[in-house]
């Protein structure tokens, strides 16, 4: 047996279920090596989307995404998706030949290109020690790492040198501090508006026989037991799905009773949140004298985006878990040092405001706001002028009237772009796995592989994807993967024939915008042309295809291409300019 097969056999063993690639010589073997040893393999048509493929099947599923790339160009294609995966923290193993010769066309360096967008860099060193490197990078990206493992290819044809390897235990979160624990406690105790923002760190927190697990049951205890209202970020949407407390994304995304109810909290609590410039809107969500506390099982994410008055280190689910028990068990605040967190206050408002209830009216929680909630939090209950035209359809009107149509049990996958709010903000979702966001890295063309990934890891369910234009022409190749994998998926395109978010963002200063405008086409065609059934959609009649195609079979994934209108530009966008 070579080398190649044996790292192949084990990572299957350690519990490879997917892996995602394009094959060609350098990962010929080892690919083939997964899938006899139990691993499904899905073949994409381009590494790009390979990559956000196994990156969205490991947010979706919970456990670590497998890709497997040629050397050289094999792994220079893979770099955006690889760039977004290692900026979302996801558990992701690049399985990267190399060509080790210097001179050899494939030759690239592999660690440098790790290095440059925040990946780990790991090789099989040898022959003796292969299956223990791959073994160690497996165990690198559950600590939510994003791994390119080089496979050198004169050690992939070595013979394999039998040994005994051991299988690495798995890593465990840490557990907070008890002083951070009553710290918190202490906060929470005298809060009346308090506010948890639950981010991917609360998404899968806590790794429980290899799979993450929310930690929306732990969150929800602590929330009913202090009456805080339930926010997340936008890659954690649909966490608090149900909750009547839950005011959906906070940040640009936010509706507007959900803005206002953050920025009037006195205390925001980020759990595995970073509370960054998205979802503060660039600090406008918090309002002066509010208290920040940010909870996260990672160190450096602490304070990273904006000072905190109180960091804790630990796993959100124990943290959650642990300051609730404080709470119910009334324990009082103690405000001395420890371990694991700092206070940045000048006083500690620790003085109870009250016995922990169950969460009825308690804190921010009153029988009014609830009802309010209820009645305005969505952003499809917020009145707007529809401006469909007839010729072009309002882009929310679309939105309102897909998630009218769509089956409940749903995956919305999105894209970048000037349009990216609309299905973000109109569709609603089951829970935070039914949401795929990857746009760490702000990238268009990710949003239909992310798709893919997503409906793999969740068969059961109907995916959307939703892109823009430019999006989807950029990442086009995997519609045929979609038909070839025979995946029932809608992908709706919000079509302006425009690179929407240049032509908004510059037109107003009057800048010449050729370069970001594009003659119509018939994208629908295009989705035909690939195995799909297309639709062009002008105006709300047209949406009776949809309804046709819903009813029907679903034989044939569905293709619609929404020519939207597109006089002015997003609200959220001037936004994401700022963030440049
Ligand atoms: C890979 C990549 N290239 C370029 C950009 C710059 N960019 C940001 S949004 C955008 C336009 C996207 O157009 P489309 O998908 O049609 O969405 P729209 O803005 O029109 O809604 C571009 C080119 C980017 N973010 N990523
Ligand atoms: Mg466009």
């Amino acid at each position: 047996m070579r080398v190649a097969e044996a790292v192949g056999q084990g990572l299957a063993k350690l519990g490879a279920e997917v892996v995602f690639g394009v094959v060609g010589s350098g990962n010929f073997h080892v690919t083939n090596a997964l899938i006899a040893g139990g691993a499904r393999f899905r073949a994409a048509r381009h590494e790009g989307g390979a990559t956000v493929m196994a990156d969205a099947w490991a947010r979706t599923a919970g456990r670590p995404g497998i890709v497997s790339v040629h050397q050289g160009p094999g792994l220079t294609n893979a770099m955006t998706g690889i760039a977004e995966a290692a900026k979302s923290r996801t558990p992701l193993l690049v399985l990267a030949a190399e060509a080790p010769e210097i001179r050899s066309n494939f030759h690239v360096d592999v660690a440098g290109l790790a290095a440059a967008v925040g990946a780990e860099a790991d090789r099989l060193y040898s022959p003796a020690s292969a299956l223990a490197d791959a073994y160690r990078a497996y165990q690198t990206t559950l600590g939510r790492r994003t791994v390119i493992l080089a496979l050198p290819l004169n050690v992939q044809a070595a013979p394999w040198q039998a040994g005994s390897v051991q299988v690495p235990p798995r890593t465990y979160p840490p557990a907070p501090s008890p002083e951070a624990v009553t710290a918190v406690s202490a906060v929470l105790r005298g809060a009346e508006r308090p506010v948890f923002i639950a981010g991917r760190g609360a998404r899968g927190a806590g790794v429980r026989a290899g799979s993450r697990v929310s930690a929306r049951a732990e969150l929800e205890r602590l929330a009913d037991t202090c009456g805080a209202l339930l926010a997340t970020s936008a890659v954690a949407k649909g966490l608090f799905r149900g909750n009547p407390w839950d005011l959906d994304v906070s940040g640009g995304f936010a509706s507007p009773l959900a803005a206002e109810l953050i920025t009037r909290a006195d205390v925001i609590v980020g759990w595995g949140c970073s509370l960054n410039m998205w979802t503060m809107r660039h600090g406008k969500l918090v309002g002066t004298g509010t208290t920040l506390i940010q909870v996260d099982d990672d160190v450096s994410a602490l304070g990273a985006h904006r000072p905190v008055h109180l960091g804790v280190l630990g796993d959100v689910a124990q943290t959650a878990r642990a300051v609730a028990d404080a709470l119910a068990d009334g324990r009082e605040a103690d405000d001395g040092g420890g371990e694991g967190w700092t206070v940045r206050r000048d006083e500690d408002d620790s003085g109870s405001s009250g016995t922990a209830g169950t969460g009825g009216t308690r804190g921010y929680r009153s029988a009014e706001l609830r009802e309010r909630i209820a009645r305005e939090v969505r952003w499809r209950d917020v009145p707007f002028a529809d401006e469909s035209d007839g010729q072009r359809i309002d882009p929310r009107a679309l939105s309102i009237a897909l998630d009218d149509l769509l089956p409940a049990e749903r995956t919305v996958a999105v894209d970048s772009g000037n349009f990216m709010g609309y299905p973000s903000m109109y569709l609603s979702v089951p829970d935070e796995a039914g949401f795929c966001f990857t746009q760490a890295f702000q990238s268009i063309g990710l949003g239909l592989a992310s798709a893919i990934g997503a409906a793999v890891a969740r068969p059961e369910r109907l995916t959307v994807a939703a892109l823009g234009d430019g999006g989807a022409l950029m990442g086009v190749s995997e519609l045929e993967t979609v038909a070839r994998l025979g995946i029932p998926m809608v992908v709706v395109v919000y079509d302006d024939e425009a690179y929407g978010a240049e032509v908004h963002h510059f037109g107003p200063d009057g800048d010449p915008l050729d370069t970001v405008r594009f003659p119509p086409a018939d994208i629908a065609a295009i989705g035909r042309g690939f195995g799909f059934d297309g639709v062009t959609v002008r105006g709300g009649a047209d949406l009776g295809a949809v309804h046709g195609w819903l009813e029907g079979p679903r034989e044939r994934p569905l293709l619609i291409d929404a020519k939207v209108t597109s006089a002015r530009g997003s609200w959220w966008l001037e936004e994401a300019f700022r963030g440049h």
